[in-house]
């Protein structure tokens, strides 16, 4: 199966890792802890409050809940499976560009 690869909210070229968030949202503060652990840089959007980029978040993901994570244009899911890849290794390999 073929990479899936998406623009992003904001239409524009944005780091290799993209992760969308909320305020007080635990899972988010997990994701980018796990990141920054592996001091794997990343670009943060916040659509808390925002309709609109929720609305949109929710059609091009499939998933409701935050946060959604992209690896080079890539959605991968949410903080258990960004977990899940670094867990196997597979992490450092998207990046790479290797998967
Ligand atoms: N397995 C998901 C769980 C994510 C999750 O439950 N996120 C909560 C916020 S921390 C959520 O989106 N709840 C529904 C909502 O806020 O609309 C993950 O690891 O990212």
């Amino acid at each position: 199966m073929g990479v899936r690869r998406l623009r992003h909210y904001h239409g524009r070229d944005m780091a290799d890792v993209v992760i969308y968030t909320t305020d007080y949202c635990g899972y988010c503060r997990a994701a980018k802890r796990l990141l920054e652990a592996r001091n794997i840089p990343y670009e943060e959007i916040d659509v808390t409050g925002d309709d609109e980029k929720r609305r949109w978040l929710r059609e091009t993901t499939g998933r409701h809940t935050v946060p959604q994570i992209f690896i080079r244009g890539e959605p991968i899911g949410g903080y258990t499976d960004l977990a899940r890849l670094d867990e196997e290794g597979r992490l450092q390999e998207m990046l790479a560009g290797e998967l």
